[in-house]
This record gives structure tokens, C-alpha cells and sequence, in this order.
């Protein structure tokens, strides 16, 4: 997203009191909130079989990351596990990637049109990468392999808020969009139209808004919450939140380089369930590993 900082902080601002919901306060991540009670639900109404729990990671090693891409879209390749696909944002900037994850190469780009901005990044079981664009409703299709365009396959939607941010699949001809609101639209792969959404919520029905860049997971949705460290795992059926991954301490602020913008990029190994994470222009990348797995 292209925000002013003072944008920003009233977005974060929005998102902390987003998450509020009971008479006291609750720390979600290291950040506490306090709360005035309007939007509670009862855990029962919701479900009483997910209680939303904290999750750690072990970071496994530490890698280099081009400062020059506004990271919207990180999966890895089906071609070779070594590649990871990037699409980097910014109207004018941006680009999808193959790179080495391992040493930062970028080892092939395609350029996007200056009119979009792009976002997310989904890799399809025949090979098709799509991404979706911030606020042009459009989705861009490339080959996997090459990043050659596939305007045929290209395709217009919409979502709550017009707007696209994140998106992943499971595989089984669903795919799972988030619009930077606390829903996650589920699509049908094949007509991309929709066929539900999920309200994402902890388990004592804290709505939990900014869901950015999104990864398949063990059957569930791992999504970044956007401008904070956190990362939150989802259950694709009733939308609570089981797990909040604290990742502060992954690379704390203070120590980051000056170029860098917030915590986004999520991208499951292939044959590890170690993830590969990073940010929108930081110098680093990192492989982690999920506590719970
Ligand atoms: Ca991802």
C-alpha cells in the first residue's frame, strides 16, 4: 500500500482498536489494547472448540532481501524449491520476481504496467501465477515458470473494500483473497467468483482487520496483519484466528535498515513446513520454522 506515515498511524490505530471487543484489556502479539465492549461476542456463539492461542517460531537462518522491492506476494516456486516468487508494489515500481531465496539473486522480473500496483501473489496447481492489484480490481496472470503475461487468463473482481491485497489456495479449487478488511473471500478457482466469506476473529470474536499477504498452511491460512509483527493463523471454516505468531523480536525495529516499510511475505517451503518471511523493502529475509507447526 502507498500510505503516508500519518496515514499509517491512523490505520494502525484503527487496527488496535479493532481488535478490542471486551471490558478489559488483551494482548494480542506484545501489543495491549484496551477495549470498550461494543463489538463482544460470547465464545460460545461463535465456537467453542477453537480458543485462540500464542504460537513462536525458531529462526533457522537469516538471508538477503532485495531493499528495492515493496514485498506484496511471496510463494515458492513448483519448479525448482531453491526459487521463491516476489511481487514487489508501488505505482511505477512494480514487478513479480523469481529470486534465490537463499542468497537474495533476483534470477528473472517482468515489469508491471505503471497503472497498477501490485499485490498478492497465488501460484495455481497448472502453474499459473496470479496476482492482484490494490485498487485496479484486476487480476494479472503470468506463467509460473517464465513470469511471461497471460492476458488471457487475467480476470476483474471485486471484494468488501474494492480493494486486493492478499491471496493463497488450498489446492481444491479454492482460492482465499483478503481485501485489507477482516474478511477473507473465498473464490472458486476456476470462475473466480465468489462463493463465501469469512469473518476473521479471535476466539473471543475480536475482528482482526489489515489481513495482508496470505499462505496455505496445514489447512489453514496464515496471513500477515499489516503494519504489525504478527502473523495469524486461521481456521478456513469459521474464521477464528487458533494461533497468533509473535514475530517482534524476528527483526525489531530499531535495528532494521532505513528503507524498510513493514513485515509482509509469507512463503511455505517446499518438502520443509519451514516458511520463508521477509518485509516490504528490509535487507533481510529470514527462514523460521512455527511453534506450533
Ligand atoms: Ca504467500
Amino acid at each position: 500500500m502507498a500510505i503516508s506515515i500519518f496515514g499509517s498511524l491512523l490505520l494502525l490505530l484503527g487496527w488496535i482498536s479493532s481488535i478490542g471487543g471486551s471490558s478489559s484489556s488483551e494482548r494480542i502479539g506484545e501489543t495491549t489494547v484496551s477495549v470498550d465492549g461494543t463489538s463482544s461476542k460470547p465464545i460460545d456463539t461463535i465456537s467453542s472448540a477453537i480458543v485462540t492461542n500464542g504460537g513462536s517460531y525458531k529462526l533457522i537462518s537469516t538471508h538477503s532481501h532485495d531493499i528495492n522491492s515493496f514485498t506484496q506476494g511471496l510463494v515458492f516456486s513448483s519448479h525448482d524449491e531453491s526459487l521463491v516468487i516476489e511481487s514487489a508494489g508501488l505505482y511505477g515500481k512494480s514487478d513479480v520476481r523469481i529470486v534465490k531465496y537463499d542468497t537474495g539473486e533476483v534470477v528473472k522480473k517482468t515489469a508491471i504496467d505503471g497503472k497498477y500496483f501490485a499485490e498478492g501473489v497465488h501460484l495455481s496447481e497448472d502453474g499459473v501465477l496470479y496476482m492482484l492489484t490494490w485498487k485496479e480490481r484486476t487480476c494479472l496472470a503470468f506463467d509460473g515458470a517464465t513470469l511471461e503475461k497471460r492476458e488471457d487468463l487475467s480476470f476483474k473482481y471485486q471484494t468488501h473494500t474494492g480493494e486486493g491485497w492478499g491471496i493463497t489456495g488450498d489446492g481444491e479449487g479454492n482460492l482465499y483473497v483478503s481485501d485489507g478488511s477482516n474478511f477473507i473471500f473465498v473464490w472458486d478457482s476456476v470462475t473466480k467468483t465468489e462463493l463465501r466469506r469469512m469473518e476473521v476473529r479471535t476466539s473471543q470474536g475480536r475482528p482482526v482487520r489489515f489481513l495482508n499477504e496470505l499462505e496455505w498452511y496445514h489447512g489453514d491460512i496464515l496471513a500477515n496483519v499489516w503494519y504489525s509483527d504478527v502473523i495469524v493463523r486461521i481456521d478456513v471454516e469459521t474464521g477464528i484466528v487458533k494461533h497468533i505468531y509473535d514475530l517482534k523480536k524476528l527483526y525489531p525495529k530499531k535495528d532494521r535498515n532505513e528503507e524498510a516499510d513493514c513485515l509482509n511475505g509469507i512463503a511455505k517451503m517446499k518438502g520443509s513446513d519451514d516458511l520463508f518471511v521477509t518485509g516490504k523493502q528490509f535487507n533481510k529475509g529470514f527462514r523460521i520454522r512455527l511453534d506450533p507447526e
